[in-house]
């Protein structure tokens, strides 16, 4: 096989292709082949910065390519067949020493005064603990008493498995998507506290030129002001296990009496964390809110895809089936398949099993706590455990009832 074949053979293998994908589909966003400007004044003097430092090696470049090219030339041995043997010049020597520390110094001085102000989180409007997993995002904003997870979208899930048979090129933000964007307010300073549940991850959204490692045991804090509302994506940018690539970032940024209305939102009650927007928006789940309905009409785009959930009471088969679906596809499918066969031998088949037909205590106990490769599921909500337990009691031909939020609550 040609260099070529290998190359491509390992890219594909090794996921490099699905890399050079994530990294596409953002800079599309910022104009091709730079680094973005950015929406805020941070990002604007971090690029400046990189465009300084840019020209000055080019600069650099031009001259000692210029001089080089002009000694090769000029003084060709056809042209001087015996070389000067001069040495030790004191001012070249002179001069070759200041020059590059008086470069040095003038890049490092608006660097550093960059940094600093990069490093400044006084005085921050409002904070959210961002939490990193393996492989999704927990964002939790401090005082506000409301959280949730952020999980790669479904439509881009479904798409990266194996054999889906979905062209990636029809999803729309594929693999820089989520089901619950971070959502914070215009124009306020916004700080960031970034740690790990396990492994270390790096929480990077370029266009605000914020990133930075999410440290198991340790907080690391940046902060942001986004100056104009839009929808800023990133990714994990530290290597962190089999679906680094599969935990994206996305920060929606609303003008504040929309981020008003949708924090009203989310504090209406515990927020479903991985199902899809539809699924949960169609749900029963939706029993009424406590919170008033004060979204303005700009709002109801976000108010949609983030239903308030009141802590759920009874719930009707369907609306279970419904919601575990999402459930399913956001946490489930990538290792026990959409059919629910799973990938055998390790991934056991959900069609059929003894333990989706058996008791619903022992499938509940499984889904929290987890069983040798599969991971533990707790951090997911009563509701959500619940529905996706019911979606697989209820699929692929498997027929054994349902299980309520208030089981699994118990079991807990
Ligand atoms: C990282 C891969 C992985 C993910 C993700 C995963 N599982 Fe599993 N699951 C497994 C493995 C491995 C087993 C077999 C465990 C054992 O018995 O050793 C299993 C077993 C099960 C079983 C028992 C099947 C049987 O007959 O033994 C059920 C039910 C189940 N999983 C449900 C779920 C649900 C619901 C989710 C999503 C909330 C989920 N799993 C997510 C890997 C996974
Ligand atoms: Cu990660």
């Amino acid at each position: 096989m040609s260099m070529k074949g290998w190359l491509a053979r390992i890219a594909a293998g090794s996921g490099l292709a699905v890399a050079a994908l994530t990294a596409q589909a953002y800079t599309e966003t910022s104009g091709g082949y730079n680094m973005p400007v950015g929406v805020t004044e941070i990002s604007r003097e971090v690029h400046g910065l990189h465009m300084l430092v840019f020209w000055v090696c080019v600069a650099i470049a031009v001259v000692v390519f210029g001089v080089m090219t002009y000694s090769i030339i000029m003084h060709r041995r056809s042209k001087h067949p015996k070389p000067a043997d001069f040495h030790e010049s004191t001012l070249v020597e002179i001069i070759w020493t200041t020059l590059p520390f008086v470069i040095l110094i003038s890049l490092a001085v608006p660097a550093a005064g960059t940094l600093i102000r990069m490093e400044d989180t006084r005085n921050a409007d409002m904070t959210i603990k961002v939490t990193g997993y393996q492989w999704k995002w927990q964002y939790e904003y401090l005082g506000e008493d409301v959280s949730f997870f952020s999980t790669l979208a479904p439509a881009s899930n479904q798409a990266r498995q194996l054999g889906s048979g979905v062209d990636v090129n029809t999803v729309d933000n594929y693999l820089v998507d989520v089901d619950h964007p971070v959502v914070i307010p215009v124009g306020k300073k916004v700080r960031f506290l970034l740690t790990s549940n396990d492994v270390i991850h790096a929480w990077w959204v370029p266009e605000l030129a914020v990133k930075k490692d999410a440290i198991p045991g340790y907080i690391n804090e940046v902060w942001t002001k986004v100056e104009q509302p839009g929808t800023y994506r990133g990714v994990c940018a530290e290597l962190c296990g089999r679906d680094h690539g599969f935990m994206p970032i996305v920060v929606k940024v609303l003008p504040e009496a929309e981020y008003q209305a949708w924090l009203a939102q989310q504090k209406g009650g515990e927020v479903v964390a991985a199902a899809e927007p539809v699924a949960a928006t169609d749900a029963v789940v939706d029993a009424p809110a406590a919170a008033p309905v004060v979204a303005p009409a700009a709002a109801v785009e976000v108010a949609a895809a983030e239903p308030a959930v009141a802590a759920p009471a009874e719930l009707s088969k369907d609306a279970l089936i419904k919601q575990g679906e999402g459930v399913f596809k956001a946490n489930c499918m990538a290792c026990h398949q959409a059919n629910g066969q799973g990938l055998p031998p390790n991934f056991p088949t959900l069609v059929g099993s003894a333990v989706v037909g058996g008791p619903a205590a022992a499938q509940i106990a499984q889904v929290i706590n987890g069983k040798n490769l599969m991971p533990p599921f707790k951090q997911l909500s009563d509701a959500d455990i619940a529905a996706v337990i019911t979606y697989t009691r209820n699929s692929w031909g498997n027929d054994s009832g349902m299980v309520q939020p208030s089981d699994v609550a118990t079991a807990r």
